[in-house]
This record gives structure tokens, C-alpha cells and sequence, in this order.
């Protein structure tokens, strides 16, 4: 059985000491041992931006895409070979503005892919400059004023748009965050996580201490059940979205491949490609 050492490369991160991002790394490495994977079972896939990085620091197969790309990229492999695990990876302008398209679509279809945001709440790699989860008033290069704009409440989106794994997490409790990461992997359908894990370089706002001051942990709320897509939105609201665990959970609804013909059972790598003669002479005539 694989253990999180055998998920270490040697590839020496260059994450500024004290990113969030490097507790993230962790955690993926060891939810994949817990889950029972091998490394190459695992593909890794990322966007750009610092968080983007990470594909390359975990021993599996993995894809540096390109910026807001992660998504197309994993739901590719995930199609194409569905026994591998596919974890999308990337920071929050990634997901939540380049790629928010892919994002929104990803969760609606529901296709078996883990995506782990990095949610610093700015943009690290060029330097500082508000992302759609900045604060109002948040004061950076790009707003020197503060931001006007208000900070996307990225759960209740997921949840609006029919997500059936929605979870939230903090890169400082990382028995929180494997357990979380470890849940989404054995989901069947896709699963967004959102870890707030802070930029100790770019956001003096959003530190690890701001963070402890304002989460409220879903374990701590008696009867809290995260089948219960209302009180999961009740919840998300009352608190700002400011709340960490397994927020809402939909078993029932089936994955898009187990749904999508000719894919039913078997990803691409498994299905015949070579095609006949007289196959390839008729569609070749209807183009003569
Ligand atoms: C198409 C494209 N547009 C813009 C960029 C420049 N760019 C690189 S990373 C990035 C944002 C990084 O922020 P985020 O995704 O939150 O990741 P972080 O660096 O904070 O982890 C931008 C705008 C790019 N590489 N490609
Ligand atoms: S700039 Fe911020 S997000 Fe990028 S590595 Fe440094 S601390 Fe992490």
C-alpha cells in the first residue's frame, strides 16, 4: 500500500516560506494514500498561477495547463481514462475568473474529477492584484483605492448550480483539509473545494490569523447536515460563506460519464480505434 512519501517528488517547491499552498500539497498527498491510490492511478492537472505549481511538486501523472484551463484539461483525461483519479488544481483568479466558465459547467455536469481551488483571495504569481474573491475595499495594485466590486460567494454559486460535492477548507488544519480531500476523490461526481490558503506575500488582509478569527468550522454546528441543500445555502448566507467542512453532499445524481453513450463503461483508452475500410471510405465519400 502506497503511504504520502510515495506521492514526494524532488522537485523543491519555490512557493514563498509560509504559503498556504504547501499544506494543500500535503494534503493531497496524504488523501490519496488514505484513498488507496498508487501514483499512477493519480493524474494532477493545473492552471497557472503559483497554486498552478503544484502539479509539478506530487509524484502522479500530471499537466501545467495553461491560465483558467484545468478544467477542460482533467474532464479530457477523466473521459479518456476512467481509471485514473483526476484532481484539478489552481488559485482562484484561475477558477473563479479566467475559467469561470469551465467551473460553472464542471460542477452542473457532474463529471468525476476532484477540483481543489487555492482561494488566496488575490492574485499571487503576477504580483497582487484583486481576484474575484477579493473583499470590497480590498486595497491592491490593480485597486489602490479598494476594490468596488463585492467578493463572489463561490459555495452558494456551486450549490445553485446543482453541485453534488461542495466543501470548504483552511490550509492551517490540514487534518480538516486530507479528511475533506480524501471525502472528494471518493465522490462519484464532481467535487469543488475551496481552501482558504493564504498568500503571505501579496494579502496582509487575509492572513492565517484573520482566518481563525472569522471561520466557524461545520463540525462545531449541532445538527448540522450536509444532505440538506437548504441549510447548507441558510448556513453559507448566516455566515458569509466564511465556514469550513463538508458543506453540501448530493450521492443520488449520476456522474456525466455514467450518463454519456459510448462512455458508459469504458474511458477512450479502452475503446477500439481502429476503424474499417469501407467505415473510413464512406465518410471520406461524403466529403468528395
Ligand atoms: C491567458 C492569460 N492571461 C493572464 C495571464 C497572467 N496570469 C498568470 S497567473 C494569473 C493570476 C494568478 O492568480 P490565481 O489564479 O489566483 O493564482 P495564485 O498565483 O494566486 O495562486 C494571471 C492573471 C496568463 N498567464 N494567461
Ligand atoms: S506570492 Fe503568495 S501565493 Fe505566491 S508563492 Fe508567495 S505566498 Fe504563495
Amino acid at each position: 500500500m502506497a503511504t504520502f512519501k510515495d506521492f514526494r517528488n524532488n522537485v523543491k517547491p519555490n512557493w514563498c516560506p509560509g504559503c498556504g499552498d504547501f499544506s494543500v500539497q500535503a494534503a493531497i498527498q496524504r488523501a490519496a494514500a488514505s484513498a488507496g491510490l498508487t501514483p499512477e492511478k493519480m493524474a494532477v492537472v493545473s492552471g497557472i498561477g503559483c497554486s498552478g505549481r503544484i502539479s509539478g511538486y506530487i509524484n502522479s501523472y500530471g499537466f501545467h495547463g495553461i491560465h483558467g484551463r484545468s478544467l477542460p484539461i482533467a474532464q479530457g483525461v477523466k473521459m479518456a481514462n476512467r481509471e485514473l483519479t483526476v484532481i484539478a488544481s489552481g488559485g482562484d483568479g484561475d477558477g473563479f475568473a479566467i475559467g469561470m466558465g469551465h467551473t460553472i459547467h464542471a460542477i452542473r455536469r457532474n463529471i468525476d474529477v476532484t477540483y481543489i481551488v487555492m482561494d488566496n483571495q488575490i492574485y499571487g504569481l503576477t504580483k497582487g492584484q484583486t481576484s474575484p474573491r477579493s473583499d470590497m475595499g480590498f486595497k491592491t495594485k490593480s485597486t489602490p483605492g479598494g476594490s468596488i466590486e463585492s467578493a463572489l460567494n463561490v459555495m452558494e454559486m456551486a450549490l445553485s448550480a446543482g453541485g453534488t460535492f461542495v466543501a470548504q477548507s483552511f490550509s492551517s488544519d490540514l487534518k480538516e483539509l486530507t479528511s475533506i480531500i480524501e471525502q472528494g476523490i471518493e465522490h462519484k461526481g464532481f467535487s469543488l473545494i475551496n481552501v482558504f490558503s493564504p498568500c503571505v506575500t501579496f494579502n496582509k488582509v487575509n492572513t492565517y490569523d484573520w482566518f481563525k478569527e472569522n471561520i466557524t468550522k461545520l463540525s462545531s454546528i449541532e445538527g448540522y447536515d450536509p444532505t440538506d441543500r437548504a441549510m447548507a445555502m441558510n448556513t453559507l448566507m448566516k455566515h458569509n460563506g466564511l465556514v469550513t467542512g463538508l458543506i453540501y453532499q448530493n450521492k443520488e445524481k449520476p456522474s456525466y460519464e455514467q450518463l454519456v453513450e459510448g462512455f458508459k463503461d469504458e474511458g477512450l483508452v479502452k475503446q477500439p480505434l481502429e476503424m474499417k475500410k469501407d467505415k473510413f471510405d464512406q465518410l471520406v465519400s461524403e466529403f468528395m
